[in-house]
């Protein structure tokens, strides 16, 4: 099935400017802020600017500019916010949803870093 990109999604309004967003970083080619909902003490989206769905969509669409500011944000975030095992950071989670069996609620790609505290099985 050829992939639909529906405008209107509330992260879409987000990148426009028509809703405001606690931003963590922004570049070029990709917004970073807090989740509305935090599910951790740090839980931040990272979303691409382009109009892209999910993961898979991304990836096979997106210009390789693109893809490197995504990594490199992800990257940032998880640095800056001292998560880092690497750099003496107590770890973090970082999650992609798509589709139904993903439970993916917002249908424009983002990924979800989660840090802060332990975090528990992955699979419920
Ligand atoms: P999901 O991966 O699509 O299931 O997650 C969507 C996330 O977007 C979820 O964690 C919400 O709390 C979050 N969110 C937000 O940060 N701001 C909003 O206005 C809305 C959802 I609606």
């Amino acid at each position: 099935m050829p992939y639909k990109y529906d405008d209107q999604n509330i992260f879409a309004k987000i990148l426009r400017g028509e809703i405001p967003n606690d931003t963590v970083v922004e570049t070029e080619h990709t917004l970073a802020f807090n989740d509305i909902g935090p599910k951790a003490p740090v839980h931040v989206l990272v979303v691409p600017k382009g109009s892209y769905v999910n993961h898979d969509h991304f990836h096979s669409r997106a210009t390789d500019a693109e893809i490197l500011d995504f990594v490199r944000v992800t990257a940032r975030i998880i640095a800056d916010k001292g998560l880092a095992p690497g750099a003496g950071g107590s770890g973090y989670r970082v999650i992609g949803n798509a589709g139904p069996h993903g439970l993916q609620e917002v249908p424009h790609y983002h990924l979800h870093i989660l840090g802060g505290r332990p975090l528990g099985a992955m699979v419920p």
